[in-house]
């Protein structure tokens, strides 16, 4: 094994060599041969490009002080203006309950996505599609914000097929579909029996279910009971959200849970080919530790990292299915629920035993490994699906205290990996290689996979290759398909948690740091290649898909399109047909937009009115994309070409509020504006 700090050279003179003729760099690799160039690993600020020195490549990076390293790293990266990455990857917003596209490698922002959290710039929430994140509201409180941590591409056939993306929140179990179509959230379901989750949202291999995991015990269905009473009253719960694809939704009806030992679930995955039909996840605290500092019980975290065993779940998802159709539940809140005493008779729970306080469970490619880290245990622990297969038919098991089989650990172990101190999450690439994140080493190691993928590897199976350092701190790391049948080996995206010296200190509160790293060739090669510093919330995770899966609308079909019903709003504002009417206790506006103008643009209407507004944007240019927003009433759209909104309020404050168009879309844009006059 062979630990590969960030600083050297690429092995080799040879690459060396070539790299320098390609780009004519014998004075800047000569000068940069330097050892004490080399050696020194303190980052220095990068200078300001030459004025002086000339525009050769050279000069530029002789003043800007670029290693050969950092100009392959910047050949790699570089997108010139107008050519776009060939991967797209969504990344979980954390904090800012959103979603982010990046695109790789260029590690540019694209866009943010408007989920959980009212978004200004897309108008999200304000007031359009308020109805959805309100949908997803807790029954007594309106939730403002969420901690958005799983994104799901939807698969078919265990690949990504781009159409549709899910993320969980996790702060308030809620669960939503975004349509790739459009990029923009279509439905936010609020769990009702539990009140935060983790281990979602992850897909079956034809999306038929997204899973959506608990995380702190509690009493189910949102119940009181003494903490005294934890193991009697507290329970962990796993949901399958069951997805029709036709429509683009969540079925709610045909949705159910299972209830669960309240043992800190924490991340799922659902088996594939192989293993496809069963689903694993894993707990931290079997312990069943609560607290209570204050009278002098252990703290949480100590009292919840006692035993050198946690539990891997092995659930049965076609007979839990099969159950729940057979009405094998009780109904809490109205949401049906397979009782544990019903899924340890069925036979569809199993335990196993996996080390120290585990983190990420993930599944290989074909789906015949699970790969658990214990964060507490340097090792990955690997089982084989088929000799947990037979270890429940040999019935080789023991019951927890609830009465659930735990599996004999011998028995269905493959193999255990001495990977590096905190091991959380791991991927695969297509050349047999699996990669764990290492959060308290603050490194990605690279290990051989066996079985099948042994003759892959002269290094022979469940081998550590190389480890690479990250900056700092890694939680999840994303390789392009990472989660499917077909993974693509070029590049990784560490998400690492720590920036420390990375960029100019914003305060003290620093941005998370995406490092890019290029795992294309093997063995013991792995190099950073770009850093990008996420100053808007926390991404926890992230999928990349190739690009040319996604097949989004440049511009919306018809005019007068409605973007939750996915087709023509026949009460759409139409051009030729603008026009202001009281109806039905109303004030109806039907408005265009076109550059630069609003038509109509004057609205009267009476202090105390209920106004609906209609407003269509009839462009068919691409990127000819309006806002809309009216002082004073907290009213903010953006319509992009097409789009048709409706949105109502009660105009209760008399007054000249000007309106005006937010996108600058024209040479006229200030002047796209008009005014609404509620008369007192
Ligand atoms: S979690 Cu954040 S580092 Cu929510 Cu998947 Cu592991
Ligand atoms: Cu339309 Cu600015």
């Amino acid at each position: 094994m062979k630990v590969q700090p960030a600083w050297t050279f690429p092995t080799g003179t040879g690459k060396r060599g070539a790299l320098a003729v390609l780009l004519g760099l014998t004075t800047v690799l000569g000068a940069c041969s330097k050892s004490s160039d080399l050696d020194d690993d303190t980052p220095a600020p990068a200078k300001s490009s030459s004025t002086g020195g000339g525009d050769s490549i050279q000069a530029i990076a002789k003043e800007r002080g670029l290693s050969p390293d950092d100009i392959t790293a910047a050949l790699k990266t570089y997108t010139p203006s107008g050519t776009h990455d060939p991967y797209i990857m969504f990344a979980s917003g954390g904090h800012s309950g959103q979603v982010f596209a990046i695109g790789v490698p260029s590690m540019r922002i694209l866009r943010s996505i408007g989920v959980f959290t009212p978004e200004p710039w897309q108008g999200w929430g304000y007031p359009v599609e308020k109805d959805i994140i309100s949908a997803g509201d807790s029954d007594t409180t309106p939730l403002t914000w969420g901690d958005s941590h799983h994104p799901a591409i939807s698969q078919t056939n265990a690949e990504y097929d781009g159409q549709f993306l899910f993320i969980n929140d996790k702060a308030n179990a809620r669960v939503a579909v975004i349509d790739l179509k459009d990029w923009m959230t279509k439905q936010i379901v609020k769990n009702p029996i539990i009140l935060n989750d983790h281990g979602g949202t992850m897909v079956t291999p034809n999306t038929d279910y997204i899973i959506e995991g608990g995380q702190y015990g509690a009493p189910l269905g949102w119940s009181y009971a003494s903490i005294d009473d934890y193991q009697k009253s507290y329970r962990g719960a796993v949901t399958f959200w069951k997805f029709d694809r036709a429509k683009g939704r969540i079925d709610v009806d045909q949705s159910f849970a299972m209830e669960l030992p309240p043992y800190g679930q924490d991340l799922f995955m659902s088996g594939r080919l192989v293993s496809d039909g069963w689903v694993f996840g894993n707990s931290f605290n079997t312990e069943m530790a609560t607290g209570g500092d204050l009278e002098g019980k252990p703290p949480m975290e100590a009292g919840a990292s006692q035993r050198d065993m946690d539990y891997m779940h092995i659930i049965n998802l076609k007979a839990a299915e099969a159950d729940f159709k057979a009405g094998k539940f009780e109904k809490m809140k109205g949401f049906p629920v397979i009782r544990l005493t019903t899924a340890i008779q069925d036979g569809l729970l199993y335990f196993a035993p996996e080390p120290k306080s585990p983190h990420g469970v993930d599944v290989s490619p074909k789906g015949e490994f699970i790969v658990a880290s214990g964060k507490l245990d340097p090792h990955v622990t690997v089982y084989s699906f088929a000799k947990i297969q037979q270890a429940i038919k040999d019935k080789k098991s023991t019951p927890d205290v609830f009465g659930v089989p735990v599996l004999d650990y011998d028995s269905i172990k493959e193999a255990q990996v001495e990977v590096g101190l905190g091991p959380l999450h791991t991927q695969f690439d297509d050349k047999g290689y699996a990669y764990t994140s290492l959060f308290l080493d603050s490194m990605v190691a690279r290990w051989t996979l066996g079985g099948n993928y042994s003759s892959l590897h002269p290094e022979g199976p469940w081998k550590v290759v190389t480890k690479i350092p990250v900056q700092y701190n890694v939680g999840h790391i994303c390789i392009p398909g990472g989660d499917t049948a077909k993974p693509d080996g070029k590049y990784l995206v560490s998400l690492n948690k720590w920036s420390i010296d990375r960029f100019f200190p914003t305060g003290p509160l620093l941005p998370q740091n995406l490092q890019l790293i290029d795992i294309s060739q093997g063995g013991d090669k792995m190099q950073i290649l770009y850093d990008l510093p996420m100053g808007i919330g926390e991404p926890h995770y992230a999928q990349m898909i190739s690009a040319d899966k996604l097949k989004p609308y440049t511009v919306y079909p018809e005019i007068g399109w409605d973007v939750n019903s996915g087709k023509v709003d026949p009460d759409a504002a139409l051009p030729g047909k603008e026009r202001i009417e009281r109806r039905d206790g109303a004030v109806h506006v039907y408005m265009t937009a076109v550059r630069s103008h609003f038509r109509p643009d004057q609205v009267v209407v009476n202090k105390g009115d209920k106004v609906v507004w209609h407003i269509t944007n009839v462009e068919r240019t691409q990127d000819a994309t309006h806002g809309f927003a009216i002082s004073g009433y907290n009213i903010n759209l953006s319509i992009e070409p097409g789009r048709a909104e409706t949105f109502t309020f009660v105009a209760d404050r008399s007054g000249v509020f000007p309106f005006y168009c937010t996108e600058f879309c024209s040479a006229l844009h200030l002047e796209m504006a008009g005014y609404l006059l509620v008369k007192p």
